[in-house]
Formats: C-alpha cells, sequence, structure tokens
C-alpha cells in the first residue's frame, strides 16, 4: 500500500515531462490519477497504461488551457469520471503543473505572447484552484509546479518569469484562507529539468544547463515528482505557504 492510496489527485499537464513523472509517482503512490493533456491524447493515454501496468489507476481528461471556460471544460471532464470510479467527486491532490516556456529578447516579446503566458501559467492555475475547491476535501493539497527563474535572472525569459511569480502567490494568499480546512498550498521552482524535449539532446546546451546545478547535472523529471510526492503526503502537512527550492541548488549563487 502506496501512502496516497484512497486518495485522488489531478495533475495538470502530465501527458509528458514533468507531470508525466509527478502523475507516475502518485499512482506508484496508490492515488487514482487524473492524468491532464491538451493536445497529446495518444501520449496521455500511454502515461494512463504506465500508471496501471504498475498496478495504479488512472484515467485521462482533455481540456486546452488559457483560453475562456477552460477551468470548465476541466472540471466538465473531470467530475463524472472521478464519480465513475470512487463514487464522489472529491479531489485530494490538485497539482497545477502545465505551463508553457519560451525564450527570446525582452524586445521581441509581443502583447499577444505575453497575454498567453499569463493565461496559461497564472491565469488557469487560480480559476483551477477557485474551482477544485469545491471538490477538495479537509487535508487536501494543493501543489504549483513554478521554476527557478523567480529567484534567478534570465533576461530572455521575463514574461515567463513574471507569470510564475504571479503562479507564486497562490500558495501565500490561499494557504491563509484554506488552513481552518487543512488544505497545504505550497510552490515547488524546479530549476532546468529534462523534460524530453530536442533542447536537451544538443550537448553544449546539456553541459552549460548542467552546470547550473551544484549537482553538475540537469534534474530528471522524477527528481521533481519526488518532491511533489513529499508535499502531497501526510508527513508534509505540516507545510504551507512554502516555496520549495526544487532546483538542484541552482539558487545558491
Ligand atoms: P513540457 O514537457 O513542455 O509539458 C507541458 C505539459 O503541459 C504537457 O502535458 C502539455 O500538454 C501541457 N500544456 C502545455 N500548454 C497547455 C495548455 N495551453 N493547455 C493545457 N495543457 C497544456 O513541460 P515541462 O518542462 O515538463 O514543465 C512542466 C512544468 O514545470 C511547467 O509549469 C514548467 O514551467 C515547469 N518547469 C519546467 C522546467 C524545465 O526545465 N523543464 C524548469 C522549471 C519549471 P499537451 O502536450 O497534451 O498539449
Ligand atoms: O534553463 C532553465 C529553465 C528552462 C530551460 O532549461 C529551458 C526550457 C526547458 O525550455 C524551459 C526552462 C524552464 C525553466 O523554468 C527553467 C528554469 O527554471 C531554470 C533554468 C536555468 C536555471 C535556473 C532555473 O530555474
Amino acid at each position: 500500500m502506496g501512502n496516497l492510496t484512497g486518495k485522488t489527485a489531478l495533475v495538470t499537464g502530465s501527458s509528458r515531462g514533468i507531470g508525466r513523472a509527478i502523475a507516475e509517482r502518485l499512482g506508484r503512490e496508490g492515488a487514482l490519477v487524473a492524468v491532464h493533456y491538451s493536445t497529446g491524447a495518444d501520449a496521455a493515454e500511454q502515461v494512463v497504461e504506465s500508471i496501471e501496468k504498475e498496478g495504479g489507476r488512472a484515467f485521462a481528461v482533455k481540456a486546452e488551457l488559457g483560453v475562456p471556460g477552460d477551468a470548465d471544460t476541466l472540471f466538465g471532464g473531470l467530475e463524472p469520471r472521478l464519480k465513475d470510479r470512487t463514487g464522489t467527486t472529491d479531489l485530494n491532490i490538485l497539482v497545477n503543473n502545465a505551463g508553457v516556456m519560451a525564450m527570446g529578447a525582452p524586445e521581441e516579446v509581443t502583447p499577444d505572447m505575453f497575454d498567453r503566458m499569463i493565461a496559461v501559467n497564472a491565469k488557469a492555475p487560480f480559476f483551477i484552484v477557485q474551482r477544485a475547491l469545491r471538490l477538495i476535501p479537509d487535508g487536501g493539497r494543493i501543489i504549483n509546479i513554478s521554476s527557478g527563474l523567480t529567484r534567478v535572472a534570465s533576461p530572455d525569459q521575463v514574461a515567463y518569469g513574471m507569470a510564475k511569480g504571479a503562479l507564486e502567490q497562490i500558495a501565500l494568499h490561499f494557504s491563509r484562507h484554506l488552513g481552518k480546512r487543512r488544505i497545504t498550498v505550497n510552490s515547488v521552482a524546479p530549476g532546468s529539468t529534462d523534460n524530453g524535449s530536442a533542447l536537451f539532446q544538443i550537448s553544449e546546451v546539456r553541459e552549460t544547463l548542467s552546470q547550473l546545478s551544484t549537482f553538475g547535472e540537469v534534474a530528471e523529471p522524477a527528481a521533481v515528482a519526488d518532491v511533489v510526492a513529499f508535499l502531497a503526503s501526510e508527513d508534509a502537512r505540516w507545510i504551507t505557504g512554502a516555496f520549495i527550492d526544487a532546483s538542484g541548488g541552482t539558487l545558491l549563487g
């Protein structure tokens, strides 16, 4: 029995990358996992299969985030599936992981690019939290995947850093709002993490990114997922409103 047996979890953006690792880890701990995706239906189905292969339970749910009605679409898909499998719509663990990343000179950022960054990385998580609150029982968990780039400068990712800075405010304010219900709300900030994208196959880029961590390596998604699994567990019940640096010492200076 894993330490999340009997719990339910929603991991946004878990068709690949860090979200996939989080979904798989929570699945191994016994949670019933909603594997959220937008465009990667096949990839999400593979994540569901991989969780089931390990003896866990999961299902996929589709919703594009950052567009009008996104939270309603997400929960419209989630609630009946939860009800089907558990008899209730209780959601014990919400992980806001889905995000968009972009690099480019600050001078080249357009209003549309900026709006999308905020819409997907900050606005959608806010309304997902708001919508989830009626489903999250006392003792629940909200974990937002931020970025070390709210603490170290990367001019080519200023809009991304701004959006993640806004995301981090959710933990501060909602942790106070939800304390009475013993719902914890925290931010996890990875540093450079090999999400399977082509960027990490370019050896010079990988080497440069590796040297940013005190361990001299880029993170594997599982390293971030382990931190999330801890925050989701009973052992982390006294951690709320926190910024958890999961960057492998990238922020040490
Ligand atoms: P990734 O590999 O690019 O995967 C992104 C996931 O988010 C996919 O499942 C994707 O779904 C989903 N997604 C993206 N845009 C979406 C949208 N508009 N609507 C719905 N779903 C959407 O990402 P990652 O690198 O694992 O990053 C995951 C999180 O960690 C992000 O919040 C990112 O900012 C943060 N982070 C990443 C790093 C890093 O170095 N990788 C470092 C620090 C923080 P589909 O593919 O199904 O469309
Ligand atoms: O450099 C990052 C970084 C990165 C990248 O590696 C490129 C990627 C995967 O396309 C987007 C990305 C997102 C991030 O949030 C970070 C990041 O958080 C980071 C990086 C380098 C040094 C410290 C960091 O916190």
